[in-house]
């Protein structure tokens, strides 16, 4: 919003030639998601405390959790009014890119809200069903992805990290693809959201990533030198990112261990969402594997685990997602958590190096 009022007056004011640096805007994009999550975060705590809008604990977890219960929920909220109202004051709101993203980061953030709303305040342990819960996340990342397949200039082409020269063309079957990522994505940060600050620490990992990659490739200098797609306007998704970043570290101040506020899946659902989104625009899908590994080897552990128990009748790990083999085994939550975000920060860098090695 700055950048569309403000900008257009650098004739007569200089100083707001300033506002067209996608660079500039990033930084302060940050700065103020970050600041709205400390100055609202102790606020939605007592709001959602006082309101009884606590977690209810499963008694067949690890046993540790259990103090735990009454720990007040969907502390998402935060994290989405940050993440929102941060990009609606930095990024270029006539950028389609920016409202591809933000329709499905706040539609997963209904779908969320809807989930633990039934639970929390309902109190009905199922929540949503999960066919109506996916068949909605679905219905987001469709529209999503028709929004963008419908872009000018769009393509359908897919980049591998590591072979420059590998460039399949999806064409339609783009479609599919681009939802299976942004529900993939959003119910494996979903599924990772199990210890204090596990999952909010490879969500601002993967924002950092993707802040770098989507810079470079809307950049048309840079996009060449690095042999990577160029995306017109796709700079402009480092401005989301960076608010993801904002607001993902505002939120971790809460949320860090002994946690005080959880994000729900008012949070998970849409930062997973997000991530996917982004990385599909910024034609980066596939690298989101690698600079996401900790959320794809969650959801992996839970498929190996139901798979092994309906075939073999026999478990591979103590309990799934992993993180709770690992709590199972004795090791203290801060320890995984933390073990966790090295890894992640490994894959982050690994990942960046593909932007070279080709
Ligand atoms: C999200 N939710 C947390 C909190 C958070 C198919 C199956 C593997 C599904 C999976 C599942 O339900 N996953 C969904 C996991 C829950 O956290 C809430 O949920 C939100 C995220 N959606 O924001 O509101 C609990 O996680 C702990 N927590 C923290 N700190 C945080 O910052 O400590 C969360 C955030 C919270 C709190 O204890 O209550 C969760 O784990 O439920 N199910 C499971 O993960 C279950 N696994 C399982 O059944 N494994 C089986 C099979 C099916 C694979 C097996 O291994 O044999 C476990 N989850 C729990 N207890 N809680 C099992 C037992």
């Amino acid at each position: 919003m700055f950048y569309n009022l403000l900008y257009p007056l650098h004739d007569t004011f200089s100083f707001f030639n300033v506002f067209r640096y996608i660079t500039f805007r990033t930084i302060y994009a940050i700065v103020t998601a970050l600041v709205i999550s400390f100055v609202i975060g102790p606020k939605i705590t007592r709001w959602l405390a006082a309101r009884q809008m606590g977690q209810t604990i499963r008694e067949d977890g690890p046993k540790s959790h259990l103090i735990k219960s009454g720990t007040p929920t969907m502390g998402g909220l935060m994290i989405l009014i940050a993440i929102i109202s941060s990009t609606l004051l930095w990024a270029d709101m006539t950028n389609r890119y920016i409202w591809l993203t933000l329709f499905s980061t706040a539609g997963f953030g209904v779908i969320g809200y809807w989930d633990d709303y039934l639970k929390c305040v309902k109190k009905d342990p199922k929540g949503l069903l999960p066919r109506y819960k996916f068949s909605l996340q679905i219905l987001v990342a469709l529209i999503t992805a028709l929004g963008l397949y419908t872009s000018p200039a769009y393509s359908t082409v897919l980049s591998v990290p590591f072979f420059k020269d590998l460039t399949p063309d999806l064409g339609i079957f783009y479609i599919p693809f681009a939802v299976l990522v942004i529900v993939g994505a959003s119910n494996a940060v979903n599924l990772t959201d199990g210890l204090d600050g596990l999952a909010v620490g490879p969500v601002m990992v993967t924002a950092v990533a993707y802040l770098i990659v989507s810079y470079v490739s809307g950049h048309i200098d840079f996009s060449e030198y690095l042999l990577i797609p160029y995306i017109k306007g796709g700079g402009e998704l480092a401005i989301i990112c960076g608010a993801i970043m904002g607001a993902s570290l505002g939120f971790l101040w809460f949320n860090a261990y002994p946690a005080s506020i959880f994000m729900g899946d008012v949070g998970s659902l849409p930062l997973g969402g997000a991530l996917g989104t982004i990385a599909v625009i910024s034609k980066h899908e596939l690298l989101l594997a690698l600079v996401g590994g900790i959320f794809v080897v969650e959801a992996l552990s839970v498929i190996l685990q139901v798979a092994s128990f309906k075939s073999r009748g026999k478990r591979i790990f103590l309990m799934a997602p992993i993180h709770h083999h690992y709590e199972l085994k004795g090791w203290k939550e801060p320890k995984i958590v933390v073990r966790f975000w090295i890894i992640s920060i490994i894959l982050g860098l690994i990942s960046l190096s593909t932007l070279k090695l080709r």
